[in-house]
């Protein structure tokens, strides 16, 4: 039986694998779907070549996980490719990707999506049944449209998430860069925002409060913009903010929600066409933590 029997139709095979290895997609643990879109960017073009540049990059790092005393290659995980959703309609897209989330979250798999621009987040969300969820960003992503009419987009994810899905906890890590609009509207919602100044000033008590909204989930869903770390670190994004996230915060911060109620995870905004390569291998480097976290917490 196929991993995916109906959306098999939606994906092409990468020409490479994540990290050069793969397992059988009948036992695997996770599975890699790669969301190559980007055609509701406003800023910097190219989150689209983010799956093929993080899969070249995962092939040249090594597989020890920092964070964890293992290997990557101990790890069950299967990479199914890519979405075919390269300049269609955003209305598609997300159905397609809602079917495929739907498809990995009934399946038991925990979904690992590598974007690709954030509108993705909404599909995925849209497919997955989950309590909580986590969301690292510079941005709030609370616009009810952007630009002017434009409902389904990079700014606008969190607040369709919220609108539509209403999950009971929200939780928006590292926002620095909003309107007075979106400010508003996470007041009005209660939505948990641990804002860049507060983690620089009390690391140790976002960390704590993280790890008691985890233990209080039942499912949880987690989401990493790019854009969250400094972009001093991670340049190539497609709307970089000062002023973010050193590595040694975002993985301390990261850490306690990477727990056997993980459903699904994903990583974007990466955009190759203004990176260095750096933002491409600490992708890799950041899913690779993801996944051997997640795995040793599995029992
Ligand atoms: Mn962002």
């Amino acid at each position: 039986m196929s991993l995916f029997p109906y959306s098999q139709i939606y994906l092409t095979k990468a020409h490479r694998d994540f990290a050069g290895i793969q397992k059988s997609s009948k036992n695997a643990y996770f599975v890699i779907v790669g969301m190559p879109y980007d055609s509701t960017t406003t800023y910097r073009p190219g989150t689209r070549f983010a799956p093929i540049s993080i899969r070249d990059a995962s092939i040249n790092i090594e597989t020890n996980s920092i964070l964890n005393n293992i290997y990557l290659e101990d790890v069950d995980f299967f990479d199914a490719g890519d979405v075919d959703i390269i300049g269609m309609d955003v209305r598609e897209v997300l159905r397609r990707i809602t079917s495929i989330a739907k498809e990995a979250n009934e399946s038991k798999k925990i979904l690992i999506s590598l974007g690709g621009e954030h509108t993705v987040t909404y599909g995925i969300a849209k497919g997955m049944k989950f309590d909580s969820i986590f969301v690292f960003d510079a941005h709030l992503d609370l616009r009810d449209e952007y630009p002017l009419s434009i409902k389904y987009g990079h700014a606008t994810v969190t607040r369709r998430i919220c609108e539509e899905l209403n999950p009971p906890r929200v939780t928006l890590i590292g926002a620095r860069a909003f309107s007075k609009e979106e400010e508003e509207f996470a007041k009005k919602r209660e939505l948990e925002i641990i804002d860049i100044l507060r983690i620089k000033e009390n690391l140790s008590e976002c960390v704590d409060l993280l790890k008691r909204a985890a233990e209080e989930s039942s499912r949880i869903y987690i989401s990493i913009d790019m854009d969250a770390i400094d972009p001093s670190i991670a340049p190539g994004v497609s709307n970089p903010e000062p002023f973010g996230l050193s590595m040694y915060e975002f993985f301390k911060l990261l850490k306690p929600l990477l727990t056997k109620k993980v459903v699904g995870l994903d990583l974007v905004e990466v955009c190759p066409t203004y990176d260095n390569g750096n933002t491409s291998v600490l992708a890799a480097r950041i899913l690779l933590e993801c996944l051997t976290s997640i795995w040793v917490n599995r029992l």
